[in-house]
This record gives C-alpha cells, structure tokens and sequence, in this order.
C-alpha cells in the first residue's frame, strides 16, 4: 500500500485527474478491452444500462460519453475479471476474513456460487440454489410472526426488483422494509410532503438549465454526483449564481475541467464553479438560512420604503402559501449575534448570500446529506423551502427544490412499494390484484430494525443488496447481536462484512449486476429505474454475466416467495421472471397515475416524469398550500453542539465519503480532492483546535464519543490531519466511523442517523515524533481504513 500522505490538491474536479484515476482502475480490475467499451452504453437508455453509481438525472439526447469518474469506477467494479469463487472460500475462514478490510474483501471480485455457512468449518461451503431456497424458505416459515423478519433493501435494484421484494414481504405478512434511504433522504421524504405536498425533487435537467441561481447545502457534487459538474458549468457559462455552503471547501463546487472536452483539457482554463462559497459550522444551516431570511426582510422593507419593486413575491406568498406571518414575526426577532454564533458564519457573509438570491429570478436550492444526517435534519430541509417560498421559487421554470439522491435506483424503489409505512401502502390495489390482505402495522426502519436487532426481537435477515452490518451507527454493537439471528440472508454481488458477520443460518445469494445481460424465457429483459428528477426509464445490461450460475434479482425474489408463500392463484411468479413486462403491468395496476402504460411510456426518449403536484403549483399538504414552517431551535443538533455541551473539548465530527469509494465499496485509500493519499485512518481539523487541544500534526488520536449512556464507544487509531475545517468541527470517514454514531443520535423526526454531527472528545495514543507508520489493529472498529 502507498504511504499515508497529506498534500493539498490545486488542481480542479475533473480534469486530467479524473482520466488517470478512471485508466488506473480499468487496469486494475483487468477489464478487456471489448469491457472499457462498456463505457459507451453507460447510460444510453433502451441500447445500455443506467449507471450503478448515483442518482443524478441523464440528459436526453445522451452525451457520447455519458459517465463521469466514479460511474465508470462502479462499472469497472461491476465487470471486473475478478471471481470470489467456490475455491476462495475453500481457502480462507470466515474468521480470518473478519479481520480484512473492505477493500481487500470486495478487491476478491464477483461472487459465483450460492454459499452458506458452515459453523463446524468456518467456511462458506457451495449449496446448490434448490438446498437453499428450500432451507430459506422453510426458515421463513417456521417464524413465530412475520414481523421477526426484516427484508432490508439498499437502493441499486430496478423498480421491477423492488416491487417485487416488497410484494414479498407483505404477503409474507410483515411491512418490516427499511432500506437504505432511511439512512440518507428520509428526512427529505418527511420534510417535503408537510411543506410542499410531494416527496421528492421538483425539478427536472430543463429546469437545471434554465434557473439563473443554485444554491448548494450540504452536498459533495465533484465525489458524489460528478455528472452534475456538466450542468454546473453549462450554469455559470450562462452566469448563473452557484452559493455554496459547506463546513470544507469541496473541489467539485470550487473549480472543473470536463475530462470529456479535449478543448478543455489541453487549456489551463477550468469553470470556476460557485460565485460564493460559505465555510458554515456543521449544523449551522438553520441559522444560515434563518440569516438570509432576516436579510431579505431588510431588503423587501428598504425597496418598499423607497417605492422600488418588492423582494418577496407577495402575490405567490398571498395565494400559495400558510404561515407567512408567523415565519416572518419568527425570522424578524431573531438577533444577529445569535445568527452569527449559531452559523458560524458572519452577517456580512449571510447578506451577501441574501443579496445573490434576491438578484435571481429563478433558483434551485440542492442539498445532500450535510443536510439530513443532523438531529434537525427535518427542520434544516423545510427552512430551505421556507427561503425557496420568499421570492416564489417553487413550481415554476428554473426554480425548486432538489435533494440529490444516492443509490441509482433509491428514488424508484420508494415508488414501488418499499417502505416501512403502512400509510404508503396501495392497500386496495393490492387487495383487488392479489387477493390477499397487506399487513396493516407499520413495519420497522433501519434504526428501529439495529434497535431490534440489539434487541432480539428481530430474528431473521434478508437483506437485498447493500451492507447493512457496516452502514448502519453503532457498529459495534450491531456486530455481536447480529451472530445471535436465526436466518441471515444477503443477495449480493461482491463479498462484504455483512456476510461475514454471520447468524445461526446464513446464506450469500449472488446475483447478477445491472450492466449485465439479464436472459429470462421471453429473451433478454429491459429494467427500469427512476433518477433523482423523477425521470422513469428503460435499460438493458449489455455485458455477459459474471457466471453461469448467477440468477437476476427478480428471480431470486420470486424463488423465495415460492418457497416461503403459500400459492396464490392469482399470481404467477415464474411467468413475472420470464417476462418482466408483466411485472411492470403490474406496478402499473397498483400505481395508476405514475405508471399507467408503462411498458409503452418507458421506451418513450427520455422516458416519462412523474406527476408532481408542486411543481404545478398544486399543493397536496393539510392546508392545501406550501407551508412556511418555524424552526424550533437555530441549532440543527441543540442536544448535542459543542455550544450546548459548554465544553471546550467536544468537537463536533461528521462522517465523509472519499472520492474513492461508493458508501461501504472502497476503491482505493486516495480522496485526490482532499489531497489525502495512502490512508482513511484520518482526522480533518482546523489547526487552532489541534493547538488548543494540545495534539500535533500526524499525532495518532483515538475519537471518543461524548454521550452519557453508558456505552464506550471509541475508534483510532487516527492521524490528525490539519485541514480547512471551522474551529469546532472534524471530519472522518465513512464508514470506519460509524461504530462513533449511537444508534439512538438520528434525526428525531425521520430517524435518520445523524451521521453529520457526532460529538467527540479526542485522546492522544501516540505522538506524531515516535508514531512511524502504525499499523491498524485487525477487528477495531476502524480497522482496514489503511495506515494510521
Ligand atoms: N463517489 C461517491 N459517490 C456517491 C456515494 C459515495 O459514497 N461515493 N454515495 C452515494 C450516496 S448513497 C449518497 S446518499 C450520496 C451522498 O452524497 P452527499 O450528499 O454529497 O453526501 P456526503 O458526501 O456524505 O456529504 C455531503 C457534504 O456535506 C457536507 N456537510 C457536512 N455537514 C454539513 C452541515 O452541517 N452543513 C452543510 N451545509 N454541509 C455539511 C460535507 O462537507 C460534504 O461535502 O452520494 C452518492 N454518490
Ligand atoms: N457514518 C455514516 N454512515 C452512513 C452514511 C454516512 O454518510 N455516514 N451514509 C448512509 C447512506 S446515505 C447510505 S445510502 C447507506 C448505504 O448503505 P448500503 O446501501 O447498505 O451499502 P452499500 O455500501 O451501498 O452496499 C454495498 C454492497 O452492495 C452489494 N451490491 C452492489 N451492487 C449490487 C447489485 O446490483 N445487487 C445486489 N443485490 N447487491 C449489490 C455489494 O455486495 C456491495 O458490497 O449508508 C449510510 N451510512
Ligand atoms: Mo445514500
């Protein structure tokens, strides 16, 4: 492994940077030549498959190359000529695998067989798929209560899968369907619906192209969305305003150079991408906002006085909207010593911010989970609908709200089905389609299912992609309690953790990855998958399977639900898995106003949009308009801030992606944005705290959290990493973090982790001067983030 070193990046996004890291990682998997022409499909609708990276929006007409860095990274990953076959688990215990990292555990490449464990040996031994849907289902069936069974979903697998799956579940009896979004934007699908009536992004990629401001909370584009950076430059070519606001400056919202254009490449020049950047306090978003609001105030009243045309869009305000005057009488007593303080930002610095969004007429407020991981996160997203509501930018061309999901598919699978609320539940359709009667409890989320799984409560495991042993907080507890399940199921394509953290009963199911060519009896199958625009559309994977004996996704569900359901006339899983357009007639009967014609709207170019009440100006809420709605606090984590801890030596830490990895997936120990290379064993802080707590550059520390209930929770050991960061605050990686995050520290109203704002008291284990290179000790929590 290359040296840890620390050496800030001045290049932009982008760029030659990005084209070495994709060539490198094309290299390393060993994709052939016929594999990197993948990369042409990528994308392409109907022709190609959807990338599996993120969620960002695809252009209609596609762009010849229609990928960005990391997407091509998650394709190389997918297609690699790696196989984690029968003779590797034959060679290695379960035990010894415990103690390897992430990387090294996925770097084994695809699975190939069906696995289960074998307690005597250590080892996952080859079982045929018929031995284990048999034992799975006869697993299922034996539960006391459906609702012992959590049936957990990350967000990669199509709309096809994800009907399906949560079909299964309910006939299975339980509305135990967590997934990943309860980790990432559920606190957007709380937040919208109450102010504005829809759960989603308002806004498509005209919309993107037509508003004159974008103003960015809490979302990393240049890592996590890179596809983005095209319409950012397209942005600021035509002089739009991009605000940014972020604790650290992120590269991909400084500076970009499309590694696609050979003019660009071969200039010096790159996009400057935001006209104001504002290192906020984590957390300190409310009263950012808040601030901005008290500035616009002042501004509508100077116009008023001075008979120029008003700031606020009173017409909008007066016909589609509640809450004015009480917001109003909220932000106006607001002072700005508390504004300043809460923000971390100074008045100057919010006027500033103010005055750009009073001077567009047609703005976009984006955010990701610098906004949502917090203990406000709900509030935090309805405050940024409150500014978005001042000037009426909502449900008109250019202007809305944008939260930038995750997963590919993450979106999509929330439409069809998979969620733990009853209430979401198209209860009658499925009575009538089905014949059976849909559970009518409220299932478990993601917390709620660590919670029961702490607990014991929770007894089996199905889990449809994803890792949720290392995503979820408090790993460290997870890990224990999860030997103690009954039946641990994980459909998967690269080994991970969650597999080796195993229960009485557990089995890997490999499946085959959405670049690849999904053969079924009626010949090869179209997926569908809906991005973070609402956009619905066909792909096909193009790529030959990984293995011979890998089965698609719908496959796997409908096997299960044979083994584990009793039969239903009425529906007839191998006729879905032979032709997945009978599914989509199906997803069309159950969700009429989305889906009505699906097979056909899908192949439409550009595919089809969502009906989204807002974005017409229609306001599905209790009051039948857009809700202005007051922030309880400034703070969006009053319980646990430094400020409310009153002590000098609680940081507030917030838990980062590298542009080196996918959530869990980590591709290498380099974040070339961030300047950090060799390592993920860091700690990011602003050199007065490192003075004032009396650590030293590249001292190992051990991060402790700071709360009072009784669990000891730490991890180190990390290399303190001076960085651009606010006093008070640090940054780490997900997801060796995570056994920081108590299970119980999630947003209050949507329970998502509050991964953004754990407080944390740092204890030095070496000083810098005698540390060498430490190795990382196998099984911390930590462990595997490379060197400390
Ligand atoms: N390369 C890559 N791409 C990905 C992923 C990946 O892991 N790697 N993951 C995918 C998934 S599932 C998701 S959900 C998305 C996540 O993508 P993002 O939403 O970008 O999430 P993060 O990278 O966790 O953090 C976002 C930003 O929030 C900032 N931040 C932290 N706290 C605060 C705060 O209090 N206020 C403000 N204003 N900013 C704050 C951080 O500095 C960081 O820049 O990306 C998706 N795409
Ligand atoms: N501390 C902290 N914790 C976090 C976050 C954070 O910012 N900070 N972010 C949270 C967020 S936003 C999210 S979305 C979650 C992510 O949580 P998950 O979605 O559960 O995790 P991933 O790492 O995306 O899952 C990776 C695994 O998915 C499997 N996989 C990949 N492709 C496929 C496929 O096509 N089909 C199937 N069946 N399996 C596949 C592979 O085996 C791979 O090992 O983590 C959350 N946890
Ligand atoms: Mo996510």
């Amino acid at each position: 492994m290359a040296r840890m070193k620390f050496k800030p990046y001045r290049s932009p996004s982008g760029g030659w940077g990005s084209a070495y890291s994709v060539a490198n990682i094309l290299l390393r998997e060993k994709i052939p030549l016929s594999g990197a022409a993948l990369l042409l499909k990528q994308n392409k609708p109907i022709e190609g498959f959807a990338c599996v990276s993120c969620a960002w929006a695809k252009p209609h007409p596609p762009r010849p190359l229609s990928f960005c860095e990391n997407g091509a990274k998650a394709t190389a990953w997918e297609n690699t000529s790696r196989r984690c076959g029968p003779e590797f688990f034959a060679a290695h215990r379960v035990g010894e695998l415990l103690n390897w990292s992430d990387f090294d555990l996925e770097q084994q490449g695809r699975l190939t067989h069906p696995l289960r464990y074998d307690a005597a040996s250590d080892r996952y031994r080859v079982v045929s798929w018929d031995e284990a849907f048999a034992e799975i289902g006869s697993e299922l069936a034996a539960m006391p209560d459906p609702d012992r069974v959590v049936f957990y979903m990350s967000g990669r697998a199509s709309l096809e899968t994800a009907y399906m799956y949560a079909l299964l579940a309910r006939m299975y009896g339980t509305n135990n369907l967590p997934d990943s979004s309860n980790m990432c934007h559920e606190s957007t699908s709380i937040a919208l619906p109450e102010s504005i009536g829809v759960p989603v992004a308002t806004v498509t990629l005209n919309d993107m192209e037509r508003a004159d401001g974008l103003f960015f909370f809490g979302q990393n584009t240049g890592t996590s969305s890179p596809r983005m950076l095209h319409e950012l430059q397209h942005a600021r070519e035509h002089g739009a305003e991009i605000v940014t606001f972020n604790p650290i400056r992120e590269r991909g919202l400084e500076r970009f150079v499309d590694p696609q254009s050979p003019r660009q490449m071969l200039t010096p020049e790159s996009t400057m991408i935001s006209t104001q950047y504002h290192q906020l306090a984590i957390g300190g978003d409310i009263a950012a906002i808040a601030g901005m609001c008290k500035a616009l105030f002042a501004l509508d009243d100077a116009a008023l006085s001075e008979g120029r045309p008003r700031v606020l869009d009173v017409a909008f305000i007066a016909e589609h909207t509640h809450g004015f005057e009480t917001f109003e009488q909220c932000i106006r007593e607001y002072d700005w010593a508390t504004l300043e303080r809460r923000a971390g930002l100074s008045r100057a610095a919010m006027e500033a911010a103010a005055t750009a969004y009073a001077r567009c007429q047609r703005v976009i407020g984006l955010y990701g989970m610098g906004l949502t991981q917090h203990r406000h996160g709900v509030e935090t997203i309805q405050m940024l609908v409150n500014l978005l509501l001042l000037r009426g930018n909502m449900g008109k061309e250019g202007a809305g709200i944008l939260p930038v999901r995750g997963h590919s598919n993450v979106q999509g699978q929330r439409t069809v089905g998979i969620t733990e609320k009853y209430a979401q539940v198209p209860v009658d359709n499925l009575r009538r389609q089905f014949g059976f009667e849909p559970p009518s409890k409220d299932g478990v989320n993601t917390v709620e299912a660590c919670e029961g799984i702490i607990g014991g409560h929770i007894r089996g495991f199905i889990a449809m992609g994803g890792n949720f042993v290392r995503a979820v907080p408090d790993t460290l507890q997870i890990e224990p309690a999860w030997r103690r399940l009954r039946l641990s199921v994980q459909i998967s394509t690269k080994l991970n953790r969650s597999h080796l953290v195993t229960g009485e009963v557990s089995y890997i199911l490999p499946c085959l990855g959405r670049t690849e060519i999904d053969r079924q009896a009626s010949g090869e199958q179209y997926n569908t998958t809906e991005d973070s625009t609402g956009c619905i559309r066909a792909w096909r994977g193009v790529a030959e399977p990984a293995g011979g004996h890998l089965l698609s996704e719908p496959a796997i569900v409908a096997r299960l639900a044979r083994a584990a359901l009793a039969p239903d006339p009425k529906l007839d899983w191998d006729a879905w898995v032979g032709d997945y357009g009978r599914v989509r007639d199906a997803i069309a009967e159950s969700y009429p106003e989305i889906f009505h014609d699906f097979n056909v709207r899908m192949m439409e170019p550009g595919g089809f949009h969502r009906p989204l009440g807002a974005s017409q100006r229609r306001w599905d809420t209790e009051t039948g308009k857009a809700n202005f709605i007051n922030p309880p606090t400034l703070a969006a984590n009053p319980d646990t801030e430094a400020g409310g801890h009153e002590q000098h030596d609680v940081l507030q830490l917030m838990t980062l992606r590298s542009n080196d990895q996918f959530n869990t997936t980590v591709y290498g120990y380099d974040d070339r944005f961030r300047g950090i290379h060799g390592t993920r064993a860091v700690i990011l802080m602003n050199r007065n705290d490192i003075v004032r707590l009396g650590l030293g550059e590249d001292d190992r520390i051990e991060a402790i959290t700071v709360v009072d209930d009784g669990v000891h929770r730490a991890v180190g050991p990390l290399r303190v990493t001076p960085y651009d960061i606010p006093e008070g605050c640090c940054a780490g990686y997900y997801p060796e973090c995570n056994a920081l995050l108590p299970v119980w520290h999630h947003a209050k109203r949507s329970k998502v982790p509050a991964a953004k704002s754990i407080p944390v008291r740092l204890r030095k284990l070496i000083a810098a001067a005698a540390a060498g290179e430490v190795p990382r000790q196998p099984g911390r929590a930590g462990a595997g983030a490379g060197p400390a």
